[in-house]
């Protein structure tokens, strides 16, 4: 790219790699892991074709905390390529990497860089200077915030434009089907508490895509806090949501600090997610299979289904609803898991 073009920031977030991707199933099945890599590297592709100039990864690079090493080996390869390419890549270590991404290889390329501890990278695209200030996942964040900005050392660097990067909750973010906002809670940033100077907060751990301007107060943030979502579902609150991830473009015209002159949201491909609601007391045990045979029927053969039922199981449907007799009855491109109604809140696992 020359140095008169704006520069372009791939934000991707909330890969969660390994979901739902045995090494040594037990059963064989469809399985959802290998959406989670197509998505990966379909998000990926703009900076395969050096068609942006950096890429931060905010965190939640895989579902869990302990991944065998040959998932890490797995989700590396792709930023690596990027890496080799010349685009530099930004981890923050999310929730999922216990705050520290299990990766002492991944330092291994100059051009991987990973938010370990509080610090601010200096990048240089073009003749703009970029500081991507960061700090790992922290638990009951409210009131050590500002103490983790200023450890990133953000105060000592001048740059065209600082970025904050983090995994993070701020309160007015929303999830799940009905909505749920974060308020207030030890874990959640206070939107005034988000300081002047930066250009944006580039953030994972929320899974819906969205982009926060305002706090709880509805009084303008400092600078908004741009979530790109989850490339993938990763509960049934998800399934409503679009995926996808973020290029942010920044530019300098006719302005003497650089801004944000597009945010665009790029969607990815998911399978259809359905939940079914089986209210066991109008069916007899008989007459559940056959139910549910015509509703698979009616359903793209691609869906991931959840089946619901209501009120009190008998033994006999309990059967039918076995793991294995379900995939005996629903086409085997489908997924299909069984989810007795909890009382957990929509949403909260992320
Ligand atoms: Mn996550």
């Amino acid at each position: 790219m020359n140095h008169s073009s704006p520069v372009r920031i791939l934000l991707i977030a909330d890969t969660h790699l390994g979901f739902d991707l045995p090494f040594r199933p037990r059963v064989q099945r469809r399985r959802r892991g290998t959406d989670f890599f197509d998505n990966y590297e379909r998000a990926l592709q703009p900076a395969f074709d050096r068609d942006v100039d950096l890429v931060i990864h905010g965190g939640d690079v895989f579902f869990r905390s302990k991944v065998p090493m040959t998932l890490v080996e797995m989700a590396m390869k792709p930023l690596i390529r990027v890496a080799e390419g010349g685009v530099p890549v930004y981890i923050v270590p999310g929730n999922h990497e216990r705050s520290r991404i299990p990766l002492h290889l991944w330092t291994a390329h100059p051009k991987l860089h990973i938010f370990d501890r509080p610090k601010t990278f200096l990048c240089a695209v073009g003749n703009t200077s970029i500081a991507l200030s960061g700090f790992p996942y922290a638990r009951r964040i409210r009131d050590t915030f500002h103490d983790l900005i200023e450890q990133t050392g953000v105060r000592e660097i001048t740059a065209d434009a600082h970025f904050l990067c983090v995994h993070q909750v701020v309160e007015g973010a929303q999830v799940g089907t009905i909505n749920y906002t974060f308020r207030a809670g030890q874990d959640i940033i206070r939107g005034r508490d988000i300081p002047r100077g930066f250009v944006a907060v580039l953030a994972g751990h929320i899974h819906r895509g969205q982009i926060l301007t305002q706090d709880l107060n509805h009084l303008p943030l400092a600078a908004p806090v741009i979530y790109p979502g989850s490339i993938e579902r990763t509960s049934f609150a998800e399934r409503h949501e679009e995926k996808g991830y973020v290029i942010l473009q920044l530019g300098r015209a006719a302005c003497p600090e650089a801004r944000l002159t597009e945010i665009s949201f790029v969607s990815l491909p998911t399978r259809p997610m359905v939940v079914i609601t089986l209210e066991v007391e109008r069916l007899s045990a008989g007459d559940v299979e056959g139910w549910l045979r015509e509703r698979f029927s009616e359903l793209d053969p691609n869906s991931v289904v959840q089946i619901k039922p209501l009120g009190s199981v008998s033994e006999n449907t309990l059967q039918v609803l076995s793991a294995p007799n379900l995939r005996s009855i629903a086409p085997t491109s489908m997924n299909v898991s069984l989810a007795f109604a909890s009382r957990q809140r929509e949403g909260s696992k992320m």
